[in-house]
């Protein structure tokens, strides 16, 4: 066997058992690298007589191919072993149970306020916010009750040390009535125009016990045009009732109240029966085993409120209802103490909460029932 030869099948099987690509690469430098060997033998061609070029010059030309594809093919070989190597230890296994992700769930209150929120879109009804950091002027003054009106002790509230800019006393809202005020003056600003609007929201009252909590949810509902009367804000009310609680049997009884931004002013009740310890909406309040249970204040927008907001009593009319969303919740979900729902205990919240992904919608909507 010649050099050359050796020198071939030396490089060939080391070439050939190069573990990895590092090695691979660092025999290729050995070889035909500017210093390798066969480069070496190469330029070794210059120095010979024209006879034993034309001899040994395919000879080196050929080791030279052979030992670059052979380099080649070793390396085609690494690339595909490595790349199934990482295909299996990257498999995905579809088989296989999906990790429990734990999932929030819609508080019963938020659920039933898009519940309120829908019945209300299908009577013509926008929803309309406004701050919960109040000014006295929207919470009480411009609803008819003055710095001295006994009503305003009755609402026990939150102050806060600062006036605004109008050196008006700040606060929590107390009710959502000052949304009232505030879409009436936006609306009054274009001349007046007609309003139907609920403000749903969080009001605050300094007041704790097992039907009292300091923070909970109310729902406003304002109507103005030119032509609106009390029989109107009875018919709103029993249909959204009815719509609530899916039943058609609902029953609302109105009674003489008073609110000074109403006038007159109306509270209204539901008859319920009291069915195994759990109340149930529905009947006559008067019938037998039935009670009646309050649910809110409303009445005809009082002529001096609409004033303060801009309107021409003499034009405009309007009813307008607030009530209380947590009760409502009670009555309609069948659970019996308020403060639970502020707890935030996770027990509570996935046994009454609602999936976000699966929720009761309402059966037949406001215009099946109306
Ligand atoms: C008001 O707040 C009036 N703004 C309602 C109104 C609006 C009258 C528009 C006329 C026209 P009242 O203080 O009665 O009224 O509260 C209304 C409802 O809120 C109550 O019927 C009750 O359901 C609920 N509520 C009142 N205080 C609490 C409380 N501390 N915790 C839970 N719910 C309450």
């Amino acid at each position: 066997m010649t050099d050359l030869d050796q020198l071939k099948t030396d490089a060939l099987t080391r070439i050939e058992n190069a573990p990895d690509a590092a090695a691979l690469e660092a025999l290729r430098i050995e070889f035909l690298g500017k210093q390798g060997s066969i480069s070496g033998l190469m330029k070794t061609l210059g120095g010979m007589s024209p006879e034993e070029r034309q001899v040994q010059g395919p000879l080196l030309n050929g080791l030279r191919t052979e030992t670059a594809d052979a380099i080649a093919a070793r390396k085609e070989v690494l690339e595909n072993t490595e790349l199934e190597a990482r295909l299996a230890g990257e498999s995905i296994d579809l088989t296989l149970p999906a990790p429990e992700v734990p999932r929030g769930s819609v508080h019963p209150v938020s659920q039933v306020m898009d519940e309120i929120a829908e019945i209300f879109a299908d009577l013509g009804f926008a929803v309309a916010t406004g701050p919960e950091i109040e000014d006295d002027w929207h919470n009480f003054t411009a609803l008819n009750m003055s710095e001295t009106h006994p009503a305003r002790a009755e609402m026990d509230t939150f102050y806060f040390p600062d006036r605004d800019a109008e050196d008006h006393r700040m606060l929590l809202r107390t009710h959502t009535s000052p949304v009232q005020i505030r879409t009436m003056k936006a609306a009054s600003a274009n001349g007046g125009e007609p309003v139907r609007i609920i403000a749903p929201g969080r009001v605050y009252r300094s007041d704790s016990d097992a039907t009292h909590t300091p923070m909970f949810h109310q729902v406003e509902g304002l109507a103005i045009d030119r032509d609106i009367h009390l029989g109107h804000l009875k018919w709103t009310l029993e249909t959204f009732f009815k719509a609530l609680f899916e039943r058609d049997d609902i029953v609302l009884r109105l009674r003489p109240s008073y609110f000074p931004f109403t006038e007159p002013s109306v509270e209204f009740d539901v008859g319920y029966s009291n069915e195994g310890g759990r109340r149930v909406v529905g009947g006559h309040g008067d019938a037998e085993g039935h009670d009646w249970m309050e649910l809110g204040g409303s009445g005809m927008v009082n002529p001096r409120v609409l004033e303060f907001a801009g309107f021409d009593p003499n034009e405009w009319q309007g009813f307008a209802f607030g009530l209380g969303i947590d009760r409502l919740t009670m009555l309609k979900y069948g659970m019996n103490d308020l403060r639970a729902f502020f707890d935030g205990d996770g027990r509570w919240l996935s046994h009454y909460g609602f999936s976000p992904f699966d929720q009761p919608t309402l059966s037949g909507g406001v215009g099946a029932r109306a």
